[in-house]
């Protein structure tokens, strides 16, 4: 694969709690055979894309909860996705929530994978900045579970040689990290892609509610100009069983410019031209890593949360 080709970020519009996994598929295969018939080699499909957004609800009954979460990947349902892969020639980025099994106990994970062009999946995150609460919190107007229905994940933030370059992953709240990025840009990568799923109010703070906007894309533009790398972050949109989730599924250039964006809330596509090659005009020049860090004056960043006030 060269390193100049048409990215296309596949939002996806409101699912709802009962619509079933082969509906959910159809939808991003529709949309799979769109981005081909615009030029696409490469697709990515947002956090939790199978699915509605489950961390919503406080859910008692541990099968209800199971019903979310894929156990294998490809599975018979999600297998429509990797056969159009190859069908098509195109590759992807998938969010999903993980189940596995490990020494006798069932794990969850908020996970996304890189699948290729001929339908291997050739690379795998584990959501690590999980935002929200434990426990059932009556009081707000919806739940953000997140911290109860997944583990940290155990892979840190790897780099994958993949369409043409050096890929990066993370997932929705990782996007408001500096370090997320900045590790990635550490280790090389091109391109750093991204699902979210981010309700327009935020309980805690209601007061940034008209911000919410302005947030997502000041902190990937600011990610992806500070680490000369392409960002393509897509998000699950619109009027969802009773919550209304952001768009502004986008693609941004090194430079930190948004060069494409979603305009509505449903299933839609926003396409750019990428060529990885100008990552270099941000690494070469104003961030140059090996030039102008200065690590050893940085140590609070790595210090254990514990000790990271103090250092
Ligand atoms: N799915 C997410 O990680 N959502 C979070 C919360 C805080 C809204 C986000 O950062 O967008």
């Amino acid at each position: 694969m060269n390193r100049q080709y048409v990215v296309a970020a596949a939002q996806l519009g409101p699912i709802a709690r009962d619509e079933s996994r082969g509906s959910t598929v159809a939808r991003m295969v529709a949309l799979m055979r769109k981005a081909k018939s615009r030029g696409a080699e490469v697709v990515v499909f947002p956090e939790l894309a199978l699915t509605t957004f489950f961390p919503r609800w406080y859910l008692e009954d541990e099968a209800e909860l199971d019903r979310f979460y894929e156990t294998a990947m490809p599975s018979d349902e999600t297998r429509p996705l990797f056969d159009a892969a190859v069908e098509l020639g195109l590759g992807f980025y998938l969010g999903y929530a993980e189940l596995v099994q490990e020494n006798g106990r069932k794990r969850r994970f908020n996970t996304s994978i890189l699948v290729d062009s001929s339908g291997e999946i050739v690379g795998k995150y584990r959501k690590i900045h999980l935002p929200g609460h434990f426990e059932h919190e009556p009081w707000r107007p919806f739940q953000h579970l997140e911290k109860r229905y997944f583990e940290h994940g155990d892979l840190g933030f790897p780099v994958h040689d993949a369409f043409g370059g050096t890929m990066g992953m993370c997932l929705c709240n990782d996007r408001r990290w500096p370090e997320t990025f900045r590790v990635l840009g550490l280790r090389g990568a091109e391109m750093v892609m991204l699902g979210y799923n981010t309700p327009l109010h935020y309980p805690l703070a209601p007061e940034h509610d008209h911000l919410q906007n302005f947030h997502n894309h000041l902190c990937m533009q600011a990610g992806a100009y500070a680490n000369g790398c392409w960002v393509v972050a897509v998000a699950k949109a619109g009027h969802e069983e009773g919550c209304d989730l952001i768009g502004g599924t986008c693609i941004i250039a090194p430079t930190g410019e948004v060069v494409a964006q979603t305009q509505g809330f449903g299933d839609e596509l926003a396409l750019a031209e990428v060529d990885l090659d100008r990552c270099k005009e941000i690494r070469e020049n104003i961030f140059n890593f090996a030039l102008h860090r200065e690590p050893e004056d940085y140590a609070p960043i790595c210090a254990p949360k514990s000790a990271s006030a103090a250092a």
